[in-house]
């Protein structure tokens, strides 16, 4: 039976502030799930901490809340345990670029196949607007005594670089975009990478939805009505088409160069997309033949009461 929109909406109680861009991120995943029409039973969400962690509250699949800066060890986790399920990992800049980000270039290393949205506002909205690794040096935003005095991370740049193979951003409040982007990140075989331009209202009053919207610019950006402007309006081509140095180097480059456009005009869409690459399940399979058979989410795990697995020996299997 087709699902619908509402299937994926829950009523749990939702405290974030009015006009707050998480809520245009909300809506373009469910939108994608229901598009997608995957079954509620086969998809989980895990979220990090912050405003962005109370996501995986409300989409109507199984919800798992976990650590700040850990999300992507539990979602990388629940897909190798099951890769029959889709693995959506959401959190926010604080959460994956932070103190989780070990763990975010361990997982591009990895490559394992799921999707992994940061919610990018550049601050740390929960804990009241402290500067976010993704805030620019010198910029002031309203809670801080003092301009900032840290760079910033390249968020595509630092995906490009550890190892993801779909590597793309979106517009909080150009959900339809988003919806596409999340269905292709969603459909991509391997680690799919999507860092969300998130406006805070409340603590990001540099990064606004005006200003987004060029209201402070020339001309120019002010005719488009956006400083944003889509990559696939301008003929760029992310896909690395075959498996040559070259070619690889080439899309790498493209996109490392493409991602430091910042300013005046704001990139979105697919940076990078790899689909020629090995995969890590069949990395897998090279140790554990019969993995995708019987992954560790369908063995059986007691007989007659008693426990009878071993981890030891799953743990020697691969090598760890
Ligand atoms: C180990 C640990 N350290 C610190 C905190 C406090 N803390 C909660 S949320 C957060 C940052 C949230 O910022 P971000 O990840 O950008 O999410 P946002 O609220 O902006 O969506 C921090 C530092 C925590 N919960 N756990
Ligand atoms: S503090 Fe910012 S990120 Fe958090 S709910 Fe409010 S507007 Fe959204
Ligand atoms: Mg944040």
């Amino acid at each position: 039976m087709a699902l619908k929109l509402s299937d994926y909406k829950t009523d749990f109680h939702n405290d974030w502030c009015p006009g707050c861009g998480d809520f245009g991120i909300v809506n373009a995943i469910q939108m994608a799930l229901a598009e997608m029409n995957i079954p509620r039973d086969k998809a989980a969400i895990f979220s990090g901490i912050g405003c962005s962690g109370k996501t995986s509250h409300f989409i109507n699949v199984y919800g798992i809340h976990t650590l700040h800066g850990r999300v992507l060890t539990f979602a990388q986790g629940a897909k190798i345990a099951n890769p029959d399920n889709t693995i959506i990992a959401v959190g926010g800049d604080g959460d994956g670029l932070g103190i989780g980000v070990g763990h975010f270039v361990a997982a591009g290393r990895r490559d394992v196949d799921l999707t992994y949205i940061i919610f990018d506002n550049g601050v740390y909205g929960l804990t009241k607007g402290q500067a976010s690794p993704t805030l620019k040096l010198g910029e002031q935003t309203k809670s801080l005594p003092k301009p900032n005095t840290n760079y910033d991370v390249n968020p595509i740049g630092l995906a490009v670089a550890s190892g993801f193979t779909f590597v793309a951003r979106g517009y909080s409040y150009d959900v339809r975009h988003l919806k596409d982007l999340i269905k292709a990140a969603i459909q991509h075989k391997g680690l799919a990478f999507l860092d969300v331009l998130q406006p805070c209202p409340t603590y990001n009053d540099i990064n606004t939805r005006d200003w987004y919207a060029g209201e402070d610019l020339e001309k120019e950006a002010q005719e488009r009505h956006s400083r944003i402007y889509k990559l696939e309006e301008k003929r760029y081509d992310p896909v690395v088409h075959y498996s040559e140095e070259a070619e690889l180097n080439e899309k790498l480059s493209q996109a490392l160069i493409k991602s430091l456009e910042w300013g005046a005009s704001i990139p979105i869409g697919i940076f990078y997309k790899n689909e020629i690459i090995s995969r890590y399940a069949e990395r897998l399979m090279d140790k554990i033949p019969n993995y995708l058979e019987n992954p560790p989410a369908k063995q059986r795990i007691s007989k007659d009461g008693k426990p009878i697995t071993n981890v030891s020996k799953l743990l020697d299997s691969l090598q760890v």
